[in-house]
């Protein structure tokens, strides 16, 4: 059938708004009408040509919900007419990882998912007869997608697409990094570093898990309000503050008998090298762990003097919030129906398809928090 999409036809290149060909699921796959996706910075930085594993010609997009439309043989955990969320980390169940509960990384397809294509090793998209990558085994640039049964989250009909899409990676990362990779305790002192779409989520998530002291830290004076608003106790703008930065943010932590100094943890949510080391190096000697949420570009590589770690710092780093898909997104669009959760506000722009091109303007631009295209 033909279908909507924004095309992705080579690095560093606009997106072309065009028709292009779906073929319909196969076993255990399922076709999905979808009706909003966020624009993330990872599809700005795999359509950069940032991305070791970017693949062009491809339909991106990775943040959706939508509506499923048809099931192939053997589907049996949705059904036609199940609202539902993409995940580009699948939830088996059955693979070593998932019965391992150490992680939420289910590796069942992410060998073809990285090669752009459905587990089979075949694509369902094509122009022409030519055929098309599937982008993190979701391509929710585009109308109608098709995904395996193991990658879709079944959620409430109730819940609003053009909210909870950011769901799909966002929210999810940056709370999940907080409650499942970090497991922050009450009266923690944390500094999140960059405080664009995932940021604020990691600050949100901070302050449902009772963090005392929240230091946001970002090169955009635009984004201290954005920060206050979902919690935020101090800004810093590391521009302004210089080499001196990580001394800085170590001695706003100082407080009582306590003159070392440090975050109890801190998280990086810019994908820059740099920034990693830094937010490394403002933990607290003996106990501090900084999370490591932001993705680099290929060759990009994180150094520290090995003492950092020695001397107890920890470096972690999480995917999708260490968030186990068809398990806990239902659950956090509840969190989200329930207010418990704030969304609404972050979506700062809204737009058809065709101006898509728009929403990694103003990513770019450092306007937006959330971009989100609505079908
Ligand atoms: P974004 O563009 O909305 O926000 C990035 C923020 O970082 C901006 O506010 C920017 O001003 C700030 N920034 C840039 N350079 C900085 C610096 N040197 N110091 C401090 N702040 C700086 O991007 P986003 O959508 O929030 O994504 C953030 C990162 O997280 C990206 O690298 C993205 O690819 C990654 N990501 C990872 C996961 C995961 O599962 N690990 C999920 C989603 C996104
Ligand atoms: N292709 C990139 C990897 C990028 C990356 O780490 N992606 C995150 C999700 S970012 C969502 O916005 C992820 O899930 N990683 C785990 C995985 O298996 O890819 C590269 O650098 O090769
Ligand atoms: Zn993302």
């Amino acid at each position: 059938m033909d279908v909507r999409a924004a095309l992705a036809v080579a690095a560093g290149k606009p997106l072309e708004i065009t028709t292009v060909q779906l073929e319909g699921p196969k076993a255990g796959e399922v076709m999905v009408e979808i009706k909003a996706t966020g624009i993330c910075h990872t599809d700005e930085f795999t359509l950069s040509g940032a991305d070791p594993e970017g693949l062009f010609p491809a339909i991106l997009g990775h943040e959706g919900a939508g509506v499923v439309v048809e099931v192939g043989p053997g589907v049996t955990s949705v059904k036609k007419g199940d609202h539902v969320i993409p995940l580009y980390t699948p939830e088996c169940r059955q693979c070593p990882s998932c019965l391992s509960r150490k992680t939420n990384l289910c590796t069942a397809i992410r060998a073809t998912q990285g090669q752009g294509v459905m587990p089979d090793g075949t694509s369902r998209f094509s122009i022409a007869g030519k055929k098309l990558h599937h982008y993190m085994g979701c391509s929710t640039f585009a109308n109608f997608t098709v995904l395996p049964e193991i990658a879709v989250a079944k959620i409430r009909e109730d819940a609003p697409f053009d909210k909870v899409c950011y769901i799909g990676c966002g929210v999810t990362t940056g709370i999940g990094a907080v409650v499942n990779t970090a497991k922050v305790a009450p009266g923690a002192k944390a500094i999140v570093f960059g405080l664009g779409g995932i940021g604020l989520n990691v600050i949100q998530g901070l302050r449902l898990a009772g963090a005392d002291m929240i230091i946001g830290v970002d090169i955009n004076n635009d984004k201290k309000p954005w920060g206050e608003r979902f919690g935020m106790t101090h800004f810093v703008n590391a521009k302004e503050v210089g080499n001196d930065l990580v001394a800085h943010l170590v001695n706003m932590t100082k407080s009582g008998a306590d003159q070392i100094g440090g975050a109890d943890y801190t998280f990086d949510c810019t994908g820059n090298v740099t920034v990693m080391r830094q937010a490394l190096e403002a933990c607290h000697r003996g106990w501090g762990e900084s999370i490591i949420i932001g993705v680099a570009g290929a060759g990009q590589e994180i150094a520290t003097r090995p003492f950092q770690l020695v001397t107890g710092r920890v470096w972690k780093g999480t995917a999708f919030g260490g968030a186990r898909g068809r398990t806990d997104v239902p659950k956090i669009v509840d969190w989200y129906m329930d207010g418990k959760i704030e969304i609404d506000p972050m979506i700062t722009h809204t737009m058809p398809l065709s101006d898509i091109n728009k929403g990694f303007d103003l990513m770019h631009e450092g306007k937006s928090i959330r971009s989100v295209v609505i079908y």
